[in-house]
């Protein structure tokens, strides 16, 4: 008889080195929301080197260019801090949390310290040669995303071509950007797309804090029988109790999340009733660790939880969700990515690949590359 095969024990990895840079990728449709306009998405990407020869890789969102250097600088000032640190994310979460307590971790400094929390899970499941969300506690599964790449406040006509051609590849579900300078125009593009694109598809749609909470009031009454699946942040991200009155007033639901500056912001949200549903980013809630932290208050709260941007690592995090709702599917990182985040009919899917899925087109890095 065969002895079994002894253990394989992984030695622990080390921080030696970030590599840093700043990348302008266009977008294919440029998206017009009530608080601004994305013409392209700069990203920051980070790879995170260990002295044990593995590297870990994720990207930010810094929304506007304004933000890109700034954020490149605030990791190049942490890494003295961290380099020699074992690549444990909940001890260096821990320190670094500590490090800002008194600047306070949010802004360019939550969105550093989110870069290096997925880069260093990036690199723990790469160095155990599996996909993240196997590291996680969970397998590769396909998880239901709608298709977010446009449908900004383009007025009724584009509005439903647009949302036509964001359907066709199968996606059940899209998401229209409200909040036009007439309340009348929020409803006349709504049915302009529900008539483009008939009524299998759902249609999310968002106001991108665009409204008070009196006219809030006043547009979500008029929308009542649209068949809107959700309205996203109606009013200020942070006006949580301005959410929770016209969360009373309304039928229809309440999604918040995606400005929730980590968990404890979630936490104070959740508990004023202010949303019937949640979707965390993955980087303003605190990457991977600060997820996971967010899903068990998604799951003790009964709140059906999605996804905002960062389609790759948050098809991993969806995936050992409790309370898995939707995946947000935008396809601008793509660019840069070696192989982009597989959507199947509407269904995200995982591989085997080890890590989150982030690996450098080197050619188109080298031609995007700002900083
Ligand atoms: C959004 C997010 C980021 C940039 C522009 C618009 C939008 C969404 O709120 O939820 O997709
Ligand atoms: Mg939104």
């Amino acid at each position: 008889m065969t002895p079994p095969a002894a253990p394989v024990s992984l030695p622990p990895l080390h921080i030696r080195d970030l590599r840093l840079r700043g990348v302008h990728v266009p977008l294919r449709l440029p998206l017009q929301t009530s608080s601004g306009t994305v013409m392209l998405a700069p990203l920051a990407l980070i790879d995170l080197l260990t002295d044990e020869g593995v590297t870990g890789s994720t990207y930010l969102f810094c929304y506007t260019p304004l933000a890109l250097k700034p954020v490149l600088q605030t990791l190049a000032n942490l890494l003295p801090l961290i380099r020699g640190d074992a690549v444990s994310p909940f001890d260096l979460d821990r320190k670094l949390q500590r490090q800002f307590r008194l600047l306070g971790a949010k802004g360019v400094v939550g969105m550093a310290l989110a870069g290096l929390d997925m880069a260093a899970w990036d690199a723990l499941a790469r160095a155990q040669g599996v996909p993240l969300v196997r590291l996680l506690g969970g397998a590769p599964r396909a998880i239901p995303a709608y298709n977010s790449c446009g449908l900004g406040l383009i007025g009724p006509a584009r509005a439903a071509a647009e949302a036509e051609s964001l359907a066709a590849p199968g996606f059940p579900a899209i998401k229209v950007r409200l909040g036009y300078a007439d309340a009348r125009a929020d409803v006349e593009v709504v049915r302009a797309v529900r008539r483009s694109v008939g009524d299998g598809v759902l249609l999310m749609s968002d106001y991108n804090q665009g409204l008070s909470v009196a006219e809030a009031r006043l547009r979500l009454h008029a929308l009542r029988d649209e068949g809107l699946h959700w309205v996203e942040e109606p009013t200020l991200a942070d006006d949580h109790a301005g959410h929770a009155e016209i969360r009373r007033k309304t039928a229809l639901r309440i999604q918040m999340g995606e400005n929730w500056w980590g968990p404890h912001e979630m936490s104070r949200c959740i508990a004023t009733g202010a949303s019937d549903l949640c979707m965390p980013d993955a980087m303003k809630i605190g990457g991977v660790t600060g997820w996971q932290r967010a899903a068990a208050l998604a799951d003790a709260a009964g709140l059906p939880m999605s996804s905002h941007l960062f389609p790759e690592v948050s098809a991993h995090l969806l995936a050992v969700t409790p309370t898995c709702d939707w995946l947000e599917y935008v396809d601008w990182a793509e660019p840069v990515l070696q192989q982009p985040l597989q959507v199947v009919a509407g269904q995200a899917t995982m591989n085997d690949r080890p890590g989150s899925g982030i690996e450098w087109n080197e050619e188109a890095v080298e031609r995007l590359l700002v900083n």
